[in-house]
């Protein structure tokens, strides 16, 4: 925390500088204080929502006196010509000032999130159900695992059909799709989706023809005699932050253009999206990976000229999703499931046998409410 001992009006009111008795300084806008403003006139102060909207502001808008009180803790503003009195404590201003370094190299990931490899194995983020319903502390510190992780697993939990719901509702709302409010993963004849086969599967993100895509999935175990069936997650982030360290042209390549997923299930079902496998914000975070053999599409997005070296790009982070060194691999037991956040973490599964049955139940949950349960809490 930093301390405050100067306030300055410059460029004829449209600009205040906050100056630190370390000699640095913060600038804010005279529209964008105004925008802000926390009196009750301006912002509910039960909801926080604004009441005003931009054309309320006067265009010309312009600060006519600033002061910061003794303890520099406040300053207070008069704006006109509206002559509005509006007054920000420094604390405030300091945690939203836009005045500083911007990260915008691209590939940057959250300051928030911790990448990891296999080594994360040993210390897999754990919980017990029934620690999981009667200790708050012990459940939020699980989700900010699941949060900054993208995985978390829970032990433990009721072995009957939809007990996953039961985990769902520990921090969210389910997300129905056409595959159902949950859905029956295990061996079927006649299998609309390659997961209900005993086929393995490849490290994957589900549903990336559907827009937006589900965020949050617990794949839940109900019986798990068969041989095999092992499942693997891979951090989806570190796998693009390793391709980007190894060769950024591949890395930007992958970004840059979309592809193309589509999924036809039913006679109703006939999804289709377009979207680059790594998704960057504007300003070059890392915000999804979307990675799915079985539901890409032909690729019609990239140039001619570029397909090559596109292809290219595309095998190195398959070989990075796919190695070893990445996964994280365990044998879910009856009871057990495993929670992750699909615009992140890939998930994948060992073939298994015939003999003995495998019976996972699967959901979609919405990643907002589980961001808002740990803002909460
Ligand atoms: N299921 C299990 O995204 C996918 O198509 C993977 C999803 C069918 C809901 C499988
Ligand atoms: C899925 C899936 C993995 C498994 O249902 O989306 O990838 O362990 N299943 O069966
Ligand atoms: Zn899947």
């Amino acid at each position: 925390m930093h301390s405050y001992k100067l306030i300055k009006i410059i460029d004829a009111g449209k600009s205040l500088v906050l100056q630190r008795t370390d000699g640095s300084a913060l600038r804010f806008h005279s529209t964008w204080l105004r925008d802000n403003a926390q009196d009750a006139k301006t912002r509910d102060a039960r909801n926080g929502q604004r009441l005003i909207t931009l054309s309320d502001i006067p265009i010309n808008t312009y600060i006519e006196s600033a002061s910061l009180d003794q303890n520099g803790k406040n300053i207070s503003l008069t704006f006109l010509p509206e002559l509005k009195k509006v007054s920000f404590s420094t604390s405030w201003l300091e945690s939203n000032a836009y005045d500083t370094k911007h990260n915008n190299i691209n590939g940057w990931i959250s300051s928030d999130l911790k990448t990891w490899g296999k080594n994360m194995s040993k210390n897999i983020p754990k919980i017990d159900y029934k620690s999981a319903k009667s200790d708050k502390t012990l459940l939020l510190q699980w989700l900010r695992s699941l949060y900054c992780y993208g995985f978390a697993k829970m032990t433990g939990g009721k072995i009957e059909s939809g007990a996953l719901i039961q985990v769902a509702d520990l921090f969210g709302y389910v997300r129905e799709t056409n595959y159902g409010k949950w859905f029956e993963v295990r061996s079927k004849i006649d299998a609309i989706n390659l997961a209900y086969t005993n086929l393995g599967i490849e490290p994957h993100t589900d549903n990336p023809y559907r827009d937006p895509i589900p965020t949050i999935q617990i794949l839940y175990c109900l019986e798990n005699s068969a041989k095999g069936g092992d499942s693997l997650v891979v951090d989806g982030f570190y796998a693009a932050a390793c391709l980007k360290e190894k060769n950024p042209d591949y890395f930007d390549l992958l970004t840059k253009y979309c592809v193309r997923f589509e999924f036809k299930g039913d006679k109703k079902t006939y999804l289709k999206s377009r979207r680059p496998l790594i998704e960057l914000s504007p300003d070059g975070e890392i915000i999804a990976i979307r990675f799915n053999n079985r539901s890409a599409a032909p690729i019609t997005d990239v140039p001619y000229d570029a397909m090559e070296d596109y292809y290219k790009a595309y095998r190195a982070f398959a070989d990075k999703v796919n190695d070893q060194i990445m996964a994280v691999k365990f044998k879910l037991n009856p009871g057990d499931c495993f929670v992750l956040d699909n615009t992140r973490v890939l998930h994948a599964r060992t073939a298994y046998s015939d003999s003995g049955t495998r019976w996972l139940q699967g959901c979609y949950v919405d990643k907002d409410g589980l961001l808002s349960k740990i803002s909460t809490m």
